[in-house]
C-alpha cells in the first residue's frame, strides 16, 4: 500500500508557460479525486489571489482526497493556508550548506528553530503537516536528520525527501530513505524531479525502501523536466507490485487530455500510457503477434488504461494485418489481388496509409474499380 499525492495544481502550475484558471483547477481536482489519488496538492497560497481562491474552492468540495497547501516555513504563509481551510500543509525550507550560508544567511540551528516554530504553529491550528528539507538528496545527511527531528518534535506528520533537481539515482535514494526512516522514525514522502529521466525509478526505489507516499503530476508536469508522471507511476505500481488502490486507470487518457488542454503542453506521441503511440503496433511481426495475443507486445492491455490498440499501415505492414482488415470489412480478394495490395502498401517509401485509403484500394481491387 502506497499513497499518491498529485501535485499537478501546484508543481504542475510551476511548469514554465503553464497557468490554470480556478475553474480548470476545480475540474482537474474533481477528476483526480474520482481517479483515486489520496492527496491533492492544490497550490501555494502566498503566490497569488487566484491560487488562494482555487485552494479554498477545492478544499470546500468535500473530496475523498486530502487537500494540501504548499507553504514556506513562515507564519504569514501558514495563516493564508488556514484561511483556505485545507487539511494538510506542506512546509519547506532547505538545509543545503550553500543555501544556508549564501541564501538564507542562517546556520542549521536557526533553520531547525524556524522549522520547529512553523510546524508547532501549523499543528496548533489543526493542520496535518508535511515538512520538506528541499533538495534533500544533495544536503548533508546529518543536517537532514537534525531538521527532520526538529519538525517531528513539533508534531510533523511526514517528512518529504525531495530530489529537487533530479540528481538522485535509485541506488542512492533507496538507502537514503531507509536510513532517514531508521534515524528519525518518520513517515516518508518522496518527490522526484525528472531532469535525468529517473523520476519514476527513483520514486519506486524510495517506496521499496519505506516511503509511504509518492508525489506525481499528470503528464509529468513541473519545473524544468517535471516530476514523476501519474500515469507511469500508477501503472508501474500495478504491473510490478500488484498495487491497485482502486485507481480508475481507465481515466488516465481523459485526465491527460484535460491537463494537456488546460496547460497547453502537448503530450509526446511516444509518452508511456497516454501518448498516441503507446498502444500502436507497426512492424509486421509485432502486429501479427499482437493480433493473436496483445500481451506479446503490450506490458499492460490497452483496455486496462482506457486506450485502444492501433495498427499502423505503412511499408512495415504484414499480410496478417491486411487479412484481418479485409475480414473485418468483409472484403474478399483472391491471392493475386492481395499480393497486389501488399505491393502497393510496400511501395510507399515515406509515409503511412489511412485505413480508408487501404479499404478503398482493396474494394477497388475486388471490383476492378480503383480509387
Ligand atoms: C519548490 C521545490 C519543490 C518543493 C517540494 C516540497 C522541490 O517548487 O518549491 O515542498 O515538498 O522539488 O523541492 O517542488
Ligand atoms: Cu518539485
Amino acid at each position: 500500500m502506497v499513497e499518491i499525492l498529485d501535485s499537478t495544481l501546484r508543481e504542475g502550475e510551476q511548469t514554465p508557460g503553464v497557468t490554470f484558471s480556478v475553474d480548470e483547477k476545480l475540474r482537474i481536482a474533481s477528476m483526480l479525486d474520482d481517479f483515486g489519488v489520496d492527496h491533492i496538492e492544490a497550490g501555494h497560497p502566498a503566490v497569488s489571489p487566484d491560487i488562494r481562491r482555487a485552494l479554498k474552492a477545492i478544499a470546500g468540495q468535500g473530496f475523498r482526497a486530502n487537500v494540501l497547501a504548499h507553504s514556506r516555513a513562515l507564519i504569514s504563509d501558514i495563516d493564508m493556508a488556514l484561511d483556505c481551510d485545507v487539511e494538510w500543509i506542506g512546509l519547506f525550507i532547505s538545509v543545503l550548506d550553500g543555501r544556508l550560508k549564501e541564501h538564507f544567511r542562517k546556520d542549521l540551528r536557526q533553520v531547525c528553530d524556524i522549522v520547529h516554530d512553523a510546524v508547532s504553529y501549523a499543528k496548533a491550528h489543526g493542520l496535518k503537516v508535511r515538512y520538506t528539507p528541499e533538495d534533500t538528496l544533495r544536503s548533508n545527511f546529518e543536517s537532514v536528520v537534525a531538521v527532520s527531528k526538529a519538525a517531528l518534535d513539533a508534531g510533523a506528520d511526514r517528512i518529504s525527501v525531495a530530489d529537487t533537481v533530479g540528481a538522485a539515482l535509485p541506488s542512492k535514494i533507496g538507502p537514503f530513505v531507509k536510513d532517514l526512516k531508521a534515524r528519525t522514525g518518520a513517515e516518508i514522502n518522496v518527490h522526484c524531479h525528472n531532469d535525468l529521466g529517473l523520476a519514476l525509478a527513483n520514486s519506486l526505489a524510495a517506496m521499496e525502501n519505506g516511503a509511504v507516499c509518492i508525489d506525481s503530476c499528470v503528464n509529468g508536469l513541473g519545473e524544468r523536466a517535471g516530476i514523476t508522471d501519474l500515469a507511469e507511476l500508477t501503472v508501474a505500481l500495478k504491473v510490478h507490485y500488484g498495487i491497485d488502490n482502486g485507481w480508475k486507470l481507465e481515466m488516465l487518457p481523459e485526465l491527460s487530455e484535460e491537463v494537456e488542454r488546460c496547460s497547453g503542453m502537448k503530450v509526446a506521441s511516444n509518452a508511456p500510457i497516454v501518448g498516441s503511440n503507446a498502444f500502436s503496433h507497426n512492424a509486421g511481426l509485432h502486429v501479427s503477434a499482437a493480433l493473436k495475443r496483445p500481451s506479446f507486445y503490450e506490458v499492460v492491455p490497452a483496455e486496462t488504461v482506457g486506450r485502444k490498440r492501433r495498427f499502423e499501415l505503412d511499408k512495415f505492414t504484414g499480410r496478417d494485418l491486411v487479412d484481418s482488415i479485409l475480414d473485418q470489412n468483409t472484403i474478399s480478394l483472391n491471392t493475386s489481388q492481395k499480393d497486389h495490395l501488399m505491393d502497393l502498401i510496400k511501395s510507399r517509401e515515406k509515409g503511412s496509409f489511412s485505413l480508408d485509403e487501404v479499404l478503398c484500394t482493396a474494394r477497388g481491387l475486388g471490383s476492378g474499380n480503383f480509387c
